[in-house]
């Protein structure tokens, strides 16, 4: 058993632009985070993760950045930063911040020199090509819609943008490019930070020459755990990261166990541990997320488990059920109506019990829930808004549209956070840069706060029991009732101490009949979000709508 920090934290995501507003421009900033350092505090989180907040034009809310030693005036200035880590450091909370170095904004000073001649001492800092026959370089997409090439009139070259035009992509085969990374890393550092979440940061490395895509899909088979990228882990972790007790998380778009075991393996020359993404996939069909596809329990369960024991003794997980760039997890794998609070508090403890570290998204703390805005014109998301063009003018009809957006759109995840049921949810005076979710009255931090049977008050006991009980960090996970459609049920394992969590995923009552006796000494409810009569044996039980337990059992044979 490695023991480290970082596997028996718990990380609250805060996405800054929608957490607190404290001036009234509408704009969620760094004095409104300070402001509820305290609501934090009571929730018990040990780590925040803080999306960006540097210097930035804004086209996908942060993620360009055109300074990196900056803050971004809307959220505040550098001392008020200081006072935020100060702040989480007396408090006994750590803070770690979001690295996106894939690529940087088209306004950042490298890139204004890089586009100015083909001969700038900035030129190689970015991926430029010449246009083949009069077209783009190669047949690569966007992650947002259209070719990943934009084409640059001052020079006549295309240059590479997995995302946005506004997002050109470094160049990390040039050393020049790693190095101003590691310098800014070790700047970051310096200031005290805790930590590092890496944007995107299995796409760094492209394939030789950037060939067309083997199938004409344009996807990312040329940049998706590239030749090099694990040469350039190695690199940042030997120059960098190696020198401070920190944790790092790496976005790691379609990997596989495999992968992720050489990114986050145990032997630590690269990171601590990697968002994948497979069970976000789980409701995308063949043309991707967009398309709306139910989802199976089973299926749920077989992508969980593998993660789950195939990293088991070579990597550590990250556990999330939402992010900024996902729906929100109630709506999508829960009841987000009737059955809110006891749905809600059933996907906290799935993400609370599986081994790893797990990952609250801001608001999922309170239950909040997907929104639907009438018309296009309220979403603000850039990933949204090309999508919408793009799907348009391929003839799909609006109300198609608009329920992909319902479903998937990651403005979902950005509304602004609801702490009372005041005028604009208690998120600001003015008017908020994107609309509150009309569900405030009822779900708010407020309400949450006062109610001991809350989701809210749920999550603190959850992440109270983690430091409680060694198991619940470190224990082995076993899969049991796997074929049981509307079951979700395992065992953690720890010596001779067993946890058992029983979940039932939907609305229908179910009868859950464990298929193994399992023989113990001492059986302990832990949590569970329903009443449960002590002497109540769990080996056949029947579980009303979404109801969730979790027994710790001792003495086990
Ligand atoms: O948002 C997604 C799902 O539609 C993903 O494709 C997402 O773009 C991908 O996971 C990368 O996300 C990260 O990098 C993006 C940024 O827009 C996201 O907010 C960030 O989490 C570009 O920096
Ligand atoms: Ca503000």
């Amino acid at each position: 058993m490695d023991k480290k920090w970082w596997k028996e934290s718990v990380v609250y995501q805060i996405y800054p632009r929608s957490f607190m507003d404290s001036n009234g421009d509408g704009i969620g900033d760094l004095q409104g985070i300070i402001s509820k350092l305290d609501y934090l505090k009571t929730l018990g989180v040990d780590v925040v993760w803080l999306c960006p907040v540097y210097e930035s034009p804004n086209d996908d809310n942060g993620y360009d950045i055109s300074n990196y030693r900056g803050i971004m005036h809307e959220f505040g200035t550098m001392a008020d930063w200081e006072e935020l880590l100060a702040g989480l450091h007396e408090r006994g909370m750590k803070l770690i911040m979001d690295l996106v170095v894939n690529h940087s904004s088209d306004e950042h000073a490298w890139f204004v020199e890089s586009r100015k001649s083909k001969d700038n001492e900035y030129r190689d800092y970015y991926i430029w090509r010449p246009g083949k026959d009069g077209k783009e370089p190669n047949d690569w997409g966007s992650f947002f819609s259209g070719p990943a090439w934009k084409y640059d009139e001052q020079t006549g070259e295309y240059y590479l943008h997995l995302f946005s035009t506004k997002q050109p992509d470094l160049n990390w085969e040039n050393p020049k490019v790693r190095q101003e990374v590691y310098d800014m890393m070790t700047w970051w550092l310096d200031k005290g930070i805790d930590g590092f979440r890496m944007d995107v940061i299995n796409v760094i490395s492209k394939v030789p020459g950037l060939p067309d895509s083997s199938d004409g899909s344009g996807c990312g088979e040329h940049y998706i755990n590239g030749p090099r990228v694990h040469e350039f882990l190695q690199e940042m972790n030997r120059e960098v990261l190696s020198k401070y007790d920190i944790m790092t998380v790496g976005e790691t778009v379609d990997v596989t166990p495999e992968d992720a075991a050489l990114f986050a393996g145990s032997d630590g020359n690269e990171l601590n541990m990697v968002f994948q993404f497979e069970l976000m996939g789980i409701d995308s069909g063949p043309t991707g997320k967009w398309e709306v596809t139910p989802w199976k329990l089973t299926k749920f369960k077989e992508i969980v488990s593998k993660w789950q024991t195939e990293l088991q003794g070579k990597a550590w997980n990250s556990i999330y059920l939402n992010n900024h760039d996902q729906p929100r997890q109630l709506s999508r794998f829960g009841h987000d109506g009737e059955h809110h609070n006891v749905s809600a508090k059933m996907l906290g403890t799935l993400l609370h019990t599986l081994q790893g570290t797990p990952y609250i998204y801001q608001g999922e703390e309170i239950g909040m829930t997907n929104v639907r805005f009438k018309t296009i014109e309220e979403y603000k998301d850039i990933e949204t808004l090309n999508m919408y063009k793009d799907y348009q003018k391929r003839g799909h009809d609006d109300s198609e549209i608009m329920e992909s957006i319902y479903t998937k759109g990651r403005d979902n995840a950005r509304t602004p956070m609801q702490w009372n049921g005041e005028v604009q949810a208690g998120f600001t005076t003015g008017t908020p840069w994107l609309a509150v979710n009309p569900n405030y009255k009822e779900i708010n931090a407020e309400n949450a706060l006062k109610n001991p049977n809350s989701v809210f008050h749920y999550y603190k006991k959850l992440i109270e029991l983690r430091k409680k009980h060694d198991v619940i960090v470190y224990g082995d996970y076993a899969i049991i009732n796997e074929s049981n459609e509307q079951i979700y049920a395992y065992t953690r394992t720890l010596g001779d101490v067993q946890l058992l969590v029983i979940l039932n995923f939907y609305e229908q009552p179910a009868e859950f009949k464990l298929d193994e006796q399992i023989r113990f000494q001492n059986k302990e409810l832990l949590i569970a979000n329903y009443d449960v009569p002590v002497e109540e044996d769990f080996h056949q039980i029947s579980l009303r709508p979404y109801e969730a337990r979790v027994y710790k059992l001792q003495g086990v044979e």
